[in-house]
Parts: C-alpha cells; structure tokens; sequence
C-alpha cells in the first residue's frame, strides 16, 4: 500500500506568507504532507524540478450558463466554463444562483444546480443574486440559504430586471447583517445611465464606443459611495465588485480610513482594455462590442491607478467577471443585430482563462506585485471571503490537493496569447495578442490533472458542489441591535 496518492517533487511553493522548496504528498484528494525530501512511495510521482508552484486560483466571480432576458445567451456552460478556468490554473469557480423578479430565491438555486449538474471539472460555489427581495426571500428564504451554504449575495444598483432601490438593499444588507453573509455589490446608478443613454440615441451616438459615455466614472463614483453609506448605516460589510477607476478606489480609501469594512474586487479588463478597445473597425460597425462590459474600461490614466491600487493593498480580490458572449452568431453580441446600438449589446467579457496568466505576467513578472500579493488575490483571499478558506486557497497539510505548476517564459521568450489557445466556448478573446511571460504546465484539483502541457484531462462531472461557511459572524451588538428586531 503506498503512502501517497501522489507526490509531487521538488515544487518552489509560494503562498501568502511563504516561499520555499518541498515535496508535496497528497492523499484522498488533500495534501497529507509537505517536507524536503519526503519519504514514502506514491502511485504517481510529478518531478516539479523546482518549478513555481501556486495554490489554485479561486476564481469569486464568474458567469455561466445564466438565465437572460434579452434573449441572448452566455457562450459558457458549467463544462466548457469550469474547462477553460482549469486550463489556466482556476480549480474553484463561484458563479450566480440569480433571482428572477417574482419567483422565489430557492427556484433560482434549484435550476442553477441543474445547470451544474455533471457538467462541471472543478470544484464550484453558489452567490446568490437577490433582485426581489420581498419579506419572504430576507426573513425566510435567505436564512436557510446561507444555513445551507450559500453564503454570498450579489445585488445590483442598475440593470431594469436586477436593480434594487436603496430601500431594498437596506433589507437585503439588513438579512445579510443578521445572518452573517457576504453582500457584493455592483455600484453604478441605473437613473443616470438611463438618462444619459436616452440623450445619446437620440443624438444618433449610438457605436460601442458610446457605451463608455453612458457610464462615465461618475456614475459608479456616486453608487459607490452610496453602497458605503448604507453598508456603515446597517454595520455589515459588503465587497465593491468589479472597481473601474480611480474616484470608486478614492471612495474606498476614504471608507477604509473610516474604519469601514468595505472589500474591494477588480478585474483583468481594468488593467489590460481601455476605453479605446471599444472602437469601431473599418469592416464592423459592432467591433468594439467585444470589450463592452460595465462599468466600462476606462482610460489610460485610470488603469494605471488601477494597478497601483492593487500593488498597494487596496483590493481584496481579483476576479474574471468572466461574462462571454459570442460576437458571431444571433444569440451573443449581435442579439439585437449587427447595428445595435451599444445600449442593446449584451454587457461582459471572457477572461476565467486568462486571469491569472495576465496577472502573473504583468503583474509578478513585470515587477508591479509580488508572488504572495499574487497569490493573496487571486485564491486565498477569495477563499477567506467567501468561506472557503483554508480547504481552498492555500497549500498547506489539509487543504484540498488544488495546485499549478506553471512554465515561466524568459524576456523574448514570450507566449503570445491567440484564442485558439483557449477552452471557453467563447468565438474571441479580448486579449489576443498579448505577450505572457507564464502559463499553466499543469494543474491539479483534489489530487487530479486536470491540465498537462496543452492536454486538458479533467471528464465532466469531475468537480464537486462546495457549500460555504458564514464568511463573517452575524452582528448583534452595536448600538443598532437594541432597537433592530431580529
Ligand atoms: N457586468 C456585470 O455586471 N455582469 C456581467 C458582465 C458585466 O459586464
Ligand atoms: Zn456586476
Ligand atoms: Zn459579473
């Protein structure tokens, strides 16, 4: 009988906290040992021959397979989703249980579980995306959700069938308060992106490039501080999603020196797209369509602020909001056909793929964060956020066997990235052409190669539910609980 499942040799482990050279054992699909030189016999032995070794990214942010309303359809489904984020070194995925307005929480939790079923090659996570919360989805509903694992609550300050007035997320932030769940918000005000979208159609502005002037900063600037105020109004965190621009970070800073629990979330397309990707090209009106995501990419000077920010510590997570829709074909971009106005393009980009090899590339490799701010974003702090931590997020004795061994590419040695590299059922990436200076040699979820050296192993139905635990405790004892009914 051999001791171990698997060792995998000579690793170089970065973690938060540490860096050194170890021997990993894995058994049962967890890590059971770390040691120099460890002894014992293994069904199979992986030589890392002193190669970067990260945890597995926990990807806190992602969509598949999500019910629309506008006709148009994710090009991702829990296989060709959960496959594409293995390939690039993702062994979690937390995509969203969404609420349809007048239907219940649990019919939204029900289907999504459909939709995963037997399809998924990681490991995966349900947040929850309240758009209808009546008495019953925050007094009865939600309490048993977050009891039962789902731990998280995405709401949304614009979208016509997502948005929640403030009285509502008040109600929302009050459940998530007292039942000691993590609520995310998307920050941008819909009144003011209606009214400016209004005038630029009329005006005949109607390229992709436009959608940036609808939603300029200061839109999400006020949101952002709003969400605040009623965050330190209700005395529960909640985690800013998707952070764009330096006056959202400003307001975080501000809220942070308040002493404010107040999380912060960006992504890939705030560092590597701006503003000028949402152009038109001479033989597609719709080109730019590509990179509409909200809020948009902005401009230079921005995503400059943007990695600064990360490089100081300001965000806790980084996440693909990885949101693919195809440019060819009647259900992606050109739902609403080739001259669409921006305002009728579905909003989102591919990126669970291209997450960490961007990150690690440009960020660790081009000298702006190190490799335990590297791996702090990208999978231990989503973990902790989320009640994952310390099965997912870490290499330590105990967790989950979620590991990436990754080729690093000397300067003039680069990868240059081409979609047809890739594994989402996505039709293009936004950052093709790019030069990578690392990319996954293999990767591992609870002990299985899922991906090694261009070859994607993992079957569907690999990946297993992860009910979460409460990520904070439920608060009971400022000023505001001898008054607040339970
Ligand atoms: N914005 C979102 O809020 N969700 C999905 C994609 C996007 O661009
Ligand atoms: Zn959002
Ligand atoms: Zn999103």
């Amino acid at each position: 009988m051999n001791d171990f499942d698997l060792i995998v040799r000579d690793a170089d482990i970065a973690t938060v906290g540490d860096r050194y050279r170890a021997d990993i054992g894995i058994r049962g699909g967890r890590i059971v040992a770390i040691a120099q030189s460890l002894p014992g016999a293994a069904a199979e032995v992986i030589d890392a021959r002193g190669r970067l070794v990260t945890p597995g990214g926990v990807d806190g942010h992602c969509h598949f397979d999500q019910p629309t309303s506008d006709g148009s359809k994710f090009a991702d489904d829990f296989f060709t989703g959960t496959r594409s984020a293995a390939c690039g070194g993702t062994t979690t995925v937390i995509p969203f249980a969404c609420q349809q307005k007048g239907h219940s929480l649990q019919e939204a939790v029900d289907d999504y579980h459909r939709r995963a079923q037997g399809k998924a090659v990681i490991d995966y996570a349900f947040h929850l995306i309240v758009s209808d919360p009546t008495p019953h989805v925050t007094q009865q509903e939600l309490p048993r959700l977050v009891e039962q694992g789902y731990t998280s609550i995405k709401i949304y300050m614009t979208y016509d069938d997502l948005k929640l007035d403030d009285r509502q997320i008040i109600e929302v932030l009050a459940a998530a308060r007292r039942h000691g769940a993590m609520t995310m918000v998307h920050a941008e005000n819909s009144d003011c992106i209606a009214w400016l979208t209004e005038h630029l159609l009329a005006a005949g502005f109607t390229a992709p490039k436009y959608h940036a002037s609808s939603r300029p900063m200061a839109v999400e600037r006020e949101a952002t501080h709003r969400a605040i105020a009623l965050s330190e109004l209700l005395d529960t965190p909640i985690l800013l999603v998707h952070v764009s621009g330096r006056e959202a970070v400003e307001q975080i800073h501000w809220a942070r020196g308040r002493g404010l629990p107040i999380h912060a979330e960006t992504c890939p397309q705030y560092l590597f797209l701006s503003a000028e990707d949402l152009g038109i090209a001479a033989d597609d009106p719709l080109h730019g369509a590509r990179c509409i995501c909200s809020p948009p990419p902005r401009d230079k000077a921005n995503q400059k602020f943007i990695w600064n920010a990360l490089a100081s510590g300001l965000f806790t997570i980084f996440s693909s909001d990885h949101a693919p829709f195809n440019m060819a074909g009647p259900t992606g971009k050109r739902v609403a056909g080739d001259d669409a106005p921006f305002s009728r393009v579905p909003n989102g980009v591919p990126g669970v793929e291209t997450r960490l090899p961007l990150l690690l590339s440009e960020g660790v490799l081009g000298g702006r964060i190190d490799i335990h701010r590297f791996v702090e974003l990208t999978a231990t702090n989503p973990a902790r956020l989320y009640g994952l931590y310390p099965r997912k997020g870490t290499i330590a004795v105990g967790s989950d066997a979620d590991l990436v061994l990754w080729s690093v590419f000397e300067k003039g040695q680069e990868l240059r990235l081409a979609h047809d590299m890739l594994h989402s059922a996505a039709d293009y990436t936004p950052y093709e052409g790019r030069s990578l200076r690392a990319w996954p040699a293999l990767t591992l979820s609870r002990g299985r190669t899922v991906w090694r050296e261009g070859r994607f192993l993992a079957q569907p139905g690999d990946g297993a539910f992860l009910p979460c635990q409460r990520p904070h405790a439920p608060r009971t004892s400022s000023p505001l609980d001898q008054w607040l009914a339970p």
